[in-house]
């Protein structure tokens, strides 16, 4: 079995007809609990026991009783879980399955930001490596970022890393003046505001959706600006019959699948034709992959001992929080 490549790099054996069907039934045979980020491929998410953002994924990961956790999401939500449950065996059917935003915040280069700003509560959103994790005080994600900043005293000072757009977008709904680390998301920073207004002009009942990842300008022109999991609950309830959506556009199967009725419309990136907005980390992620990622138990998440115990306190800190 070949895993170098850091997936599991065999053939399908031809007997196997379904690739889903086999998933499932291997998935039960080993005791594996499936989990698929909402960013996922449709495919993925149809065979995954719990579709969900980070911190859906990381309670269910804290609670779990599976010998065998298949993160299919990228390799910091595999990460977290393993935090969280480091007597589990977690997987992550690609471990090239990596994030730009966790990529733009360094640890090296992070510890020296803390400790040019001595005094400070240090906030992490969820998408950061272990390590960034282990320096930091609570961890947010995009669903919980607001109420957690709230509940601080007003006067506490806060470094919020890594993303520079969800840190100005809390700093605007809550006051707070928290100094931010300039790192963002390649694909939450490409939508194109010019072309998601031609949209609304073409489609002027539509509600525009915007995640908070995204540059300041949509922010501004949202209907609701929320993580997946806020955006989903409002297509589902609001009385709106049309969405543009302007986050990775894997959400849009979860989407359609709760309101078949409704017409969601994925927002355009400034860079190509094809007119929706992918994370190519998350769509590294296959059946195939997944499969064999079940079948060989490879390949791992693995972290070290020492900072597991370092990046679980601000991570449980989130979740008693939340
Ligand atoms: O927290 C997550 O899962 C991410 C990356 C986005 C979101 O809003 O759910």
């Amino acid at each position: 079995m070949n895993v170098e490549k850091g997936y599991v790099d065999e053939p399908v054996p031809a007997e196997v007809k379904d690739l889903k069907e086999e998933i499932i039934k291997l998935k039960k045979e080993k005791g594996a609990v499936i989990m698929g980020h909402y960013y996922q491929k449709g495919e993925i998410q149809d065979v995954s026991d719990y579709i969900g953002d980070s911190l859906a994924l990381a309670r269910i990961a804290a609670e779990t009783d599976a010998r065998i956790i298949v993160m299919c999401g990228v390799h910091f939500m595999g990460e977290t879980a393993k935090i969280l449950c480091p007597d589990k065996k977690v997987l992550v059917p690609d471990l090239n399955a990596g994030c730009s935003l966790a990529d733009s915040c360094p640890a090296e280069d992070f510890d020296t930001f803390i400790k040019a700003h001595p005094g400070h509560t240090v906030i992490s959103y969820v998408n950061t490596t272990a390590r960034v994790k282990a320096l930091t005080d609570i961890v947010v994600t995009s669903g919980n970022a607001r109420k957690i900043v709230e509940s601080l005293p007003a006067d506490e000072k806060i470094i919020f890393g890594p993303d520079r757009n969800l840190g100005e977008y809390i700093n605007s709904v809550t006051g707070r003046q928290m100094v931010l680390w300039n790192g963002a998301c390649h694909v939450h920073e490409r939508f194109s505001i010019e072309k998601i207004k031609e949209l609304k002009e073409q489609h002027p009942n539509a509600h525009i959706l915007v995640h908070p990842e995204c540059r300041k300008p949509l922010h501004l022109i949202a209907d609701k600006v929320g993580s997946t999991a806020v955006l989903l609950k409002y297509a589902i309830e609001s009385p709106v019959k049309e969405f543009i959506v302007a986050t990775e556009s894997g959400i849009l199967h979860e989407m359609r699948l709760k309101c078949p009725e409704k017409t969601f419309i994925p927002a355009p990136p400034d860079d190509n034709v094809c007119g929706c907005n992918e994370c190519s980390y998350m769509k590294l992620n296959t059946l195939q992959k997944l499969y064999n990622c079940l079948r060989f138990e490879q390949p791992e998440v693995v972290v070290p001992d020492e900072l597991i115990e370092s990046a679980r306190r601000p991570i449980e800190r989130m979740l008693a929080m939340s």
